[in-house]
């Protein structure tokens, strides 16, 4: 049989190479698994040190035992609802991929408003990380206002925090501080990726606390009348504002190919309210 160097082959390369196998024993696999020694060294040969462009897609951001850990919540069983310790949070729909869950009843009314009123007298113009220096600025994609919580701040935060890292399966301390934004008729937020470009240079100073963002959970405080649902202009899904709820995604690796493209649109009348928690790979200090 003629065996040629396929381009799945090496991205299965590329991908053990990735995951920390050594260059011996991703031969010695593909041998075992049937491939021509001759192919099997060509093929390392290209791609081992000089991936072609196409296979250079970020490896996933975090591995155990060679398996993708990311946040996310246990659906395996198709429940209805979902016990986040001191609530039932009920499952309103979900998408594999991206993987998206929308939640409903996360907040209870009296937190959302403790919330808004905590964040109101602290709001100003929303800054977004500076990619090119790990600073932040002022963006005009973003016309929202908003302010950040330190993790724990108040006794209604570190409550939230608690139920989210349950329900997430993922560790408080992960958790960048809770962000507060605020919509009026007009403001939006353009879509954008949450993960850090790993090909910005400021990205390596901003990843020192705490790694890569591996997942966003947006809860909704308030609902606008019309307007300001979240989208995801990959998977032509979008989010209604309806307070309470919640809308979560995660990513394994900061890349398009996750298809999280995802927006905040123009609300048209009334306010919007989000709280979004951010998660990462490691401790956020
Ligand atoms: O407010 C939103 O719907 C929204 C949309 C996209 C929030 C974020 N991104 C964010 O906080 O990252
Ligand atoms: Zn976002």
């Amino acid at each position: 049989m003629n065996q040629s160097v396929t381009i799945e082959l090496r991205q299965w390369i590329v991908e053990h190479a990735a995951a920390g196998f050594s260059r011996e024993a991703v031969m010695a696999s593909m041998v075992a698994s049937g491939w021509q020694e001759a192919v099997a060294r060509k093929a390392l040969e290209t791609t081992w040190k000089d991936p072609a462009p196409v296979l250079t897609q970020p490896a996933p951001a975090v591995r155990r035992d060679g398996v993708r850990h990311l946040p996310d919540l246990d659906l395996s069983l198709s429940p209805r609802q979902i016990d986040a310790g001191d609530r039932m949070v009920d499952v309103i729909a979900s998408l594999n991929q991206p993987r998206v869950v929308v939640l409903g009843n996360l907040l209870s009314a009296d937190e959302c408003d403790a919330l808004i009123e905590s964040a109101r007298p602290q709001l100003a113009r929303s800054l977004t990380v500076a990619t090119k220096t790990g600073g932040e600025e002022l963006n005009p994609d973003r016309t929202s206002s908003g302010t950040f919580f330190a993790r724990g701040q108040t006794p209604e935060v570190a409550r939230i925090e608690a139920r989210i890292a349950r329900l997430l399966h993922w560790p408080i301390e992960n958790g960048e501080g809770l962000q507060v934004l605020h919509y009026t008729p007009g403001a939006e937020y353009k879509p954008h990726y949450d993960y850090f470009d790993p090909d910005e240079p400021g990205t390596p100073t901003i990843l020192k606390r705490g790694g890569q963002r591996l997942a966003t959970l947006v809860m909704y405080l308030s609902e606008p009348a019309r307007g300001g649902g979240t989208t995801f202009p990959d998977a032509g899904l979008e989010v209604a504002p309806v307070r309470g709820n919640a809308v979560f995604f995660n990513y394994d690796r900061p890349h398009p190919s996750t298809r999280t493209l995802h927006g905040g649109a123009p609300v048209i009348e009334g306010e919007k309210w989000v709280a979004t928690k951010w998660l990462r790979e490691r401790e956020f200090t």
